[in-house]
C-alpha cells in the first residue's frame, strides 16, 4: 500500500496497524527517541513554532505540506516510496532474479551493518548541529536547519523501521544503540569519522550539508537499487528530502560568497586573496572559504571507505550495495572480469592504477561524488563571474589531508604531491583554516532575527521558502 495513516501515532504507509508487534516495539522506541531529541537536538526554541515542511505522502507531486509545527511535534513517520510491481535485481551474483521482500538469511550481517552506519549518521548530524539555531544569520537560516535535523531524525526512523522490522532482537537492541552513541563522545562516538566532527558555525554548516550530505546523497542512491526490496524502497523515498539539504548547503556558501564579493565591489578591494580587508568589514575572505571546501571535501571523502574494498566488492556480489544510478551504468553489471582505473601511490606518487572494478566500487562512487561537486564549485564560481572577480575556488586533490583508504599514511598537498610529515604541518595552515581563522569566523556567529534581515556575512536568499515572501517570520520568535 502506498496510502499515508496520517491519524496513527506514527504516520506511516507500510501498514503499521496490521503488525501489532512491531507496532509495540515502535511506540515503545518512540518516547525514547523524542527524550533523545529533546536532549540531544536543537538547543532552544523546542517550544518555538517553525514553518516546515512535512512528508505526507510518496507521489512525487504534493509529497509534502508546509505548516508551522514545535520541533518536538513534528509527524516524523515511516514512509517507504511505491513497490514497483515485478521489479528484478539490477546488479550483483542475484542479477535478473526478483527483489526479495523478505530479509535473505545469508546476507543479515551485511545488511544489519548496512541498515546500522547509515541509521548513525542521522542522529549524529542533528547532534553535530544543535547549537547552530542560536547563532542563525537569520530566520530563513534557522528555518532551515531545522528542517534538515527534522528530516535527518526521520531517516533515523527509516532505519530503525527496517532494523526493527526484519532484525528481531539484534534489531531492537541496535535502535537503542543508535539513541546513546554522541557525536564527538570519547567512550561512545558515532560510528563514521567525519560525524564526530563538530560543527560549530555557519560556514561549517554551509560545507557540510554541501559534502557531506552529498555523501549521503551518494550512499543512498546506491542502496536505492538493493535487491533487498524494503531498503531500497526505504532510501529511494530519503532521497526525496535530501535534495533540499543540498540546496542550503550549495546556497549558503554560495551567499557567502555573494556576500564577500559585494564587499569586495564597495570598498575597492580588487586582491581575492586580501584577508585583513574583507575581515574589517565583517565578511568571510575567500582564502578561508577555500580552506573550509578542502576540509569538508576531504573529510567527506573519507566517508567513502577504502578505495579498494572487500567489504564493498561483497555487498556488490550480494546484491545488495549498488553503484551510483546503477542500472544506467553500460556494463554487464556483475563485473567479474572488469578493471576500474583507482588513484593509488606508487614510488611514491599519486598514479592511476587499473584494478579489478569489483574491489574499487567505493573509489568509483567517489568518483562520481567528485564530479558532483565539481558542478558546484561551478556555481559557486560563476558569483565572481557575475561580480567580474578574476578567481576560481577549487576542490583539492582527493589524496589530500585523508584518514581513511590509500592515502591515510601520506603526507600529501592541496595538489597532490606527497611531502613530508614534516613540511605538511608546517605548511598546514596554508590549506586549512588555522585556529586564528575558525576564531574569525566563530566571531561573525552572531543571530539574527528579525524577520528579513540577514547577518553582514551572508547575502539574502533569491527566493523564500515555498514562494513566501522575504519578511516572512519563518520561526515565530515574537511572542
Ligand atoms: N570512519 O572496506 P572499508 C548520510 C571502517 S552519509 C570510520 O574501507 P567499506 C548523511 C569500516 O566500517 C552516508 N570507520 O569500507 C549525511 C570498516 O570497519 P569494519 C551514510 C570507517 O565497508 C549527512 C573498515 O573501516 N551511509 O547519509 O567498503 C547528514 C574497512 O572498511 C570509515 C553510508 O555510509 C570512516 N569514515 O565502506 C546525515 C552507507 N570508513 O566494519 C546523513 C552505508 C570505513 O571492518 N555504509 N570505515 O570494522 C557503507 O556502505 C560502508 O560501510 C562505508 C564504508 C561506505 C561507510
Amino acid at each position: 500500500m502506498s496510502d499515508v495513516d496520517y491519524a496513527a501515532l506514527i504516520p506511516n504507509n507500510v501498514d503499521l496497524a496490521s503488525d501489532a508487534r512491531l507496532q509495540r516495539a515502535l511506540e515503545a522506541w518512540y518516547p525514547k527517541y523524542i527524550d533523545w531529541w529533546k536532549t540531544m537536538g536543537p538547543e532552544g526554541f523546542q517550544d518555538y513554532e517553525v514553518y516546515l515542511r512535512t512528508a505526507i505522502g510518496v507521489d512525487s507531486e504534493g509529497w509534502a505540506k508546509f505548516g508551522y509545527v514545535k520541533m518536538p511535534e513534528y509527524r516524523w513517520g515511516i514512509l517507504l516510496a511505491p513497490q514497483e510491481e515485478g521489479r528484478t535485481i539490477s546488479f550483483g551474483e542475484h542479477k535478473g532474479e526478483k527483489v526479495w521482500q523478505d530479509l535473505p538469511g545469508e546476507y543479515r550481517a551485511m545488511l544489519r551493518r548496512l541498515v546500522v552506519i547509515q541509521g548513525d549518521t542521522e542522529p549524529a548530524s542533528v547532534e553535530q548541529q544543535r547549537i547552530l539555531g542560536q547563532t542563525a544569520p537569520s530566520l530563513y537560516d534557522m528555518r532551515n536547519v531545522f528542517q534538515v535535523n527534522v528530516e535527518e531524525g526521520r531517516h533515523l526512523w527509516a532505519m530503525v523501521y527496517l532494523l526493527q522490522k526484519y532484525f528481531g532482537r539484534d534489531g531492537r537492541e541496535e535502535a537503542e544503540d543508535l539513541l546513546m552513541r554522541r557525536s564527538g563522545d570519547a567512550d561512545r562516538p558515532r560510528i563514521l569519522g567525519a560525524f564526530n566532527e563538530a560543527t560549530p558555525d555557519w560556514l561549517s554548516f554551509f560545507m557540510f550539508t554541501t559534502f557531506t550530505d552529498r555523501d549521503g546523497k551518494m550512499q543512498l542512491e546506491s542502496l536505492a537499487n538493493s535487491g533487498w526490496d524494503p531498503l531500497a524502497r526505504t532510501t529511494r523515498f530519503m532521497l526525496t528530502e535530501e535534495g533540499h539539504h543540498m540546496f542550503v548547503g550549495r546556497t549558503g556558501v554560495e551567499r557567502v560568497i555573494q556576500r564577500t564579493c559585494e564587499i569586495m565591489k564597495e570598498n575597492g578591494i580588487t586582491d581575492p586573496t586580501e584577508i585583513d580587508g574583507i575581515r574589517k568589514h565583517g565578511g568571510i575572505d575567500l582564502p578561508t572559504i577555500q580552506k573550509k571546501i578542502n576540509f569538508h571535501f576531504s573529510v567527506t571523502l573519507d566517508l567513502f571507505g577504502a578505495e579498494v574494498s572487500t567489504n564493498a566488492a561483497n555487498s556488490f556480489n550480494a546484491s545488495l550495495k549498488g553503484r551510483f544510478h546503477e542500472p544506467k551504468i553500460d556494463d554487464d553489471h556483475q563485473l567479474q572480469s572488469d578493471t576500474y582505473p583507482v588513484a593509488q601511490v606508487v614510488d611514491g606518487q599519486v598514479q592511476i592504477v587499473d584494478l579489478p572494478a569489483l574491489n574499487a566500487i567505493n573509489s568509483r562512487l567517489a568518483d562520481d561524488f567528485i564530479d558532483d561537486c565539481e558542478k558546484v564549485m561551478k556555481r559557486w564560481n560563476r558569483v565572481f563571474q557575475t561580480h567580474e572577480i578574476e578567481h576560481s575556488l577549487s576542490l583539492p586533490h582527493r589524496a589530500f589531508n585523508r584518514a581513511v583508504g590509500e592515502f591515510a599514511d601520506v603526507f600529501v598537498t592541496d595538489k597532490g604531491d606527497i611531502v613530508s610529515e614534516t613540511e605538511w604541518h608546517d605548511r598546514e595552515n596554508e590549506w586549512l583554516a588555522s585556529d586564528v581563522d575558525l576564531d574569525y569566523i566563530l566571531s561573525l556567529m552572531q543571530p539574527e532575527t528579525t524577520p528579513g534581515k540577514y547577518a553582514q556575512w551572508i547575502a539574502a536568499p533569491k527566493a523564500g521558502i515555498n514562494g513566501q515572501p522575504g519578511d516572512f517570520e519563518y520561526v515565530k520568535v515574537r511572542a
